[in-house]
């Protein structure tokens, strides 16, 4: 797709009302410092249009790009930090739950996982609650260039058996400093935009 305008055109707070509109949506999720804003921004071929930090955590809305006028990046708020407080943490949990469960035109779910490391109790939860709800994600393995190329297999595989996914159910390494995915994932996102055209009701293409 070419990308000829992406801006950030929602915020949602905790407690806002979810915004209806006629655009699809594809959400992306994570724990925080997974490589998310980055990822964003490598498949919007922009420097900084989702901020990026050193600083995990700080992500606390439901933010939505809107590209080309016709769909939304959905850059939802990632999970797993431990400097936040208990409360904090249940409502971006609660945050995520009722997004995942209520947001109409949602089509796909990217869920982020970092290549380097066995999935966390965090990551695993949140693959279940996905698949509970209906939902299928397409799975990311980020920051690719951080491990060395004949290495890759083994932590795709290590992700798999971690999560449980099915053999079926693609894992696309991605770096957004190699661009490694790039493609890929943009074929998943028109893939879905395309099965999702003919529907009358704005669905999930996995729901
Ligand atoms: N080497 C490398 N670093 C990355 C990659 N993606 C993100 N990072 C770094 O990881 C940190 C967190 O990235 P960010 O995109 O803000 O993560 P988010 O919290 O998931 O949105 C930043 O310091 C990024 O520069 C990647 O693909 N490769
Ligand atoms: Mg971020």
């Amino acid at each position: 797709m070419k990308i000829k305008s992406a801006e950030l055109a929602l915020v949602c707070g905790v407690s806002s009302a979810l915004p209806r509109h006629m655009q699809p949506e594809i959400a992306f999720i994570g724990r925080s410092n997974v490589g998310k804003s980055s990822m964003m921004n490598a498949l919007l071929g922009r420097k900084s249009l989702a901020r990026t930090s050193q600083t995990p955590g700080k992500t606390q809305t439901i933010n939505y790009y809107l590209i080309n006028k016709e769909l939304f990046f959905v850059d939802l708020p990632g999970y797993g930090y431990a400097k936040v407080s208990q409360t904090t943490r249940e409502q971006w949990g609660k945050m995520i739950g009722r997004y995942l469960k209520r947001s109409p035109s949602l089509k796909a779910v990217f869920l982020l996982i970092d290549i380097r490391h066995e999935p966390g109790a965090n990551d695993r939860e949140m693959y279940d609650k996905l698949i509970a709800d209906g939902i299928s994600p397409f799975i990311i393995a980020t920051k690719s260039d951080k491990i060395p190329k004949a290495q890759v297999a083994k932590q795709v595989s290590l992700i798999r058996k971690t999560l449980g996914c099915p053999s079926d159910m693609q894992i696309i390494p991605f770096s957004s400093v190699s661009k490694q995915g790039v493609d890929e994932i943009w074929e998943k996102v028109e893939g879905v935009l395309e099965i999702g055209k003919n529907d009358e009701q704005p669905f999930c293409g996995t729901k």
